[in-house]
């Protein structure tokens, strides 16, 4: 998952309750947190909120078809490499072609032997884990993430000290993002990260770096910027995202976010000192009620 000593959870769709509870109990009991869903509509919204390493998917669900779920989850599982396994026991060609073609990683015949499941999903997990550890992109939002983040302020620091050469740094978190998520969904929730991290992009300059510091929260490295420089290339991107407009269903809502502005020079070179700067200063921009940035 994380390398943070932290559980894997295997989401389980499939309307077929005594399969999946014998399922469950199985994988438990090797150590896997399991979720289950027997709708399409609970699996996509387990999907979204637990963000699986792997997913077990039935074709038939109560109500509605696995594959049209495949369908909706399949871009974003792809992106954080979840592999998703058909599990089923209409074993056609038709539907084996079709499931892949879609984008199952996988297609397993029921019954389903967990002697054989167990070492294949350990494989699974595995590679899953490899292709993670080995990115520096964060895939939904193509920010860096947060290990490269690491090595680059590090490297950002180190010639601070040798060459004083000064940088600025910003974070920025979505204001009442919990909201955007309970009330128009995750998906759209993802769909505002995007938008803002494009806008980012696009305002950000060549020589600024641009990482996801963690859920809704970014950091904004400017080389050769001094604290008043950056509030404005910020304050551009906080407009920007301000007024952008997010549709859903015929609604339009905005969405804002609150800014933390700090530089090494105040922080004597130091890395656990500026973050921790950068971050009360972003605390005191939800506290002077959001949509603001505080140097
Ligand atoms: P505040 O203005 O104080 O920052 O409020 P907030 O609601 O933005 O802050 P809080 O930290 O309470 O909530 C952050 C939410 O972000 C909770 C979490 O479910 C959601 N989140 C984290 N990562 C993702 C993601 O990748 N996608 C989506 N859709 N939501 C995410
Ligand atoms: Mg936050
Ligand atoms: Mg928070
Ligand atoms: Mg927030």
């Amino acid at each position: 998952m994380d390398g943070c000593g932290e559980k894997e959870t295997i989401l389980l769709i499939d309307d077929d309750r005594e399969f999946i509870s014998g399922l469950k109990e199985n994988l438990e009991k090797n150590g896997y947190v399991v979720a289950v869903a027997v709708t399409a509509k609970e699996g996509i919204e387990k999907f979204y909120n637990l963000k699986p390493s792997f997913v077990t998917l039935a074709i038939s669900l109560s109500d509605s078809n696995g594959l049209e779920l495949l369908q909706k989850i399949v871009t974003v599982a792809q992106q954080a490499f979840t592999p998703i396994a058909v599990v089923s026991n209409q074993d056609t060609l038709e539907n084996r072609i079709l499931s892949y073609e879609i984008g199952a990683t996988d297609f397993i015949s029921k019954p389903l032997y967990f002697d054989l499941f167990l070492p294949y999903l350990k494989n699974r997990l595995k590679s899953k884990k490899y292709i993670e550890e080995s990115s520096t992109v964060d895939e939904l939002t193509g920010a860096l993430n947060r290990k490269a983040m690491e090595k680059i302020l590090k490297s950002f620091i180190a010639s601070f000290h040798r060459y004083q050469r000064i940088f600025t740094v910003a974070m920025i978190d979505v204001d009442f993002f919990k909201k955007v998520n309970d009330k128009y969904g995750h998906l759209e929730g993802d769909r505002v990260l995007r938008t803002l991290s494009k806008i980012i992009r696009r305002e950000k300059r060549e020589s600024d770096y641009f990482f996801r510091y963690g859920g809704e929260e970014f950091l904004l490295l400017m080389p050769h910027t001094t604290l008043e420089d950056a509030k404005h290339l910020v304050d551009r991107i906080r407009l920007a995202f301000q007024r952008h407009p997010f549709t859903v269903g015929g609604e339009t809502f905005h969405v804002t976010f609150s800014a933390g502005i700090a530089s090494i020079r105040s922080c004597n070179g130091k890395l656990d000192v500026l973050l921790k700067q950068v971050d009360d200063a972003l605390y005191e921009s939800k506290r002077k009620g959001r949509n603001c940035i505080t140097l």
